[in-house]
């Protein structure tokens, strides 16, 4: 951090607001492209006390940036207040001018941030430019609140693959399936609607094929009022098995849809892809599997940035010893169904008493009679 940022005036107000933005960061998470959800708060001190006059998000699609609406929001009370921003404001000309120099035209005193931005264009030149026109600086460590909203965004400015969580449903003794009974469950409806939230925060969602005819998810999100945020689905299909008949396909005019297989598929069957409104990726094979790492390149290269992966033990599996992924969620039913036979059991490559050991537990979390954790990759 560059040594002439200033420390912060009152730090449990400065908290209390910055955590405000990061909440409201999240209202557009999975939305913005390849531009992070960032907020932007205005607070003006009144005869009243501390008080928002203005708030801003970045808009779906990524433009306009966050700060130009919450400073027209505030107008004139703009001038001598603090902006709580949840990122770097930006230093380069895109279609509207830096966010800095529009936060400098304001009139702000003083600018909060959470993050530095990782963009070569940025990365600190934001808050040089608010500290050269005599604005005081204060760069907080937003913590985990700006990790989490900004991990897809961070991991694909660091590294060119998206942020990738792995999500379980399991049982005590890492049950996660039959092959025999469709859709056997696991957990809770409670712990479900929480998926749900999680696809609405991810910009895609990965299962397999396999899973995607056995149980023939719709794999959207079905929270009421939240049905729009239905992320992107790709399903790996390496040996072109999906058909018109199955969900994914059939609803795939609604949904945007990826299917991956090598380019070496049937022509026919790519038709029957495209008539269905589902895009094809070609993709590598790595003996005889789908060259995951490769993959998650290319996805990043359409603008996917964060990637919820829901399905298959085999697919897990993959991900875990690929070394792919940096967020676990694992669903612990509480009172999970049975199969009807042991010999139909799948098991997960882990169970809750034996989990991987790279994972650092981040969250514990009840729902009903589940358990929900939440496990990072160490550093
Ligand atoms: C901000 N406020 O709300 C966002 C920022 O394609 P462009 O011109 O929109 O630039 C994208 C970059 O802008 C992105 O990589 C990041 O550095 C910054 N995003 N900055 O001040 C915002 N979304
Ligand atoms: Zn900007």
């Amino acid at each position: 951090m560059n040594m002439s940022i200033q420390n912060t005036v009152d730090v449990n107000q400065d908290r209390k607001f910055l955590d405000a933005a990061l909440r409201l960061a999240r209202k557009h998470q999975g939305l913005t492209g390849t531009n992070p959800s960032v907020a932007c708060i205005i607070v003006a001190n009144t005869e009243l006390g501390a008080k928002i006059v203005g708030s801003g998000v970045t808009a779906e699609g990524g433009r306009p940036h966050a700060e130009p609406p919450a400073l027209a929001e505030a107008g004139k009370q703009a001038k001598g207040a603090t902006a709580y921003v949840t990122l770097e404001p930006c230093a380069h000309h895109g279609k509207t001018p830096p966010c800095a120099q529009t936060l400098i035209d304001s009139g702000v005193a003083r600018v909060v941030t959470a993050i530095t931005d990782p963009d070569d264009r940025v990365n600190g030149k934001g808050h040089q430019m608010l500290i050269a026109a005599g604005i005081e600086v204060t760069a907080m460590d937003g913590g985990e609140a700006a990790h989490r909203v900004m991990q897809g965004y961070m991991k694909a400015r660091t590294s060119s693959r998206p942020f990738i969580t792995l999500k379980m449903a399991m049982s005590e003794t890492g049950l996660i399936g039959s092959t025999q009974e469709h859709n056997l469950k696991i957990s809770s409806p409670t712990s479900s609607k929480q998926t749900h939230l999680q696809r609405a925060r991810h910009d895609a969602i990965l299962v397999g094929s396999g899973t995607a005819l056995f149980d023939d998810p719709s794999l959207d999100c079905r929270l009421p009022g939240l049905e729009v945020r239905s992320p992107i689905r790709v399903i790996l299909d390496e040996k072109s098995k999906l058909s018109s008949s199955a969900m994914v396909i059939g609803t795939a005019i609604k949904i945007p849809t990826i299917i991956v297989s090598p380019g070496s598929a049937p022509q026919q069957w790519r038709e029957m892809l495209a008539s269905n409104g589902a895009q094809h990726q070609a993709c590598e094979m790595d003996n005889g599997r789908i060259a995951l790492p490769e993959l998650l390149d290319d996805l990043a290269a359409r603008g996917i940035q964060s990637i919820l992966v829901e399905g298959g033990a085999r697919i897990a599996q993959s991900f875990l010893e690929e070394d792919l992924v940096d967020e676990i969620v694992v669903h612990i039913g509480g009172s999970p169904d049975e199969p009807e036979s042991p010999d139909h059991a799948v098991y997960a490559p882990f169970t809750p008493k034996d989990l991987p050991n790279e994972f650092e537990i981040r969250q514990t979390l009840s729902f009903g009679r589940d358990t929900s954790i939440r496990l990072r990759k160490k550093n």
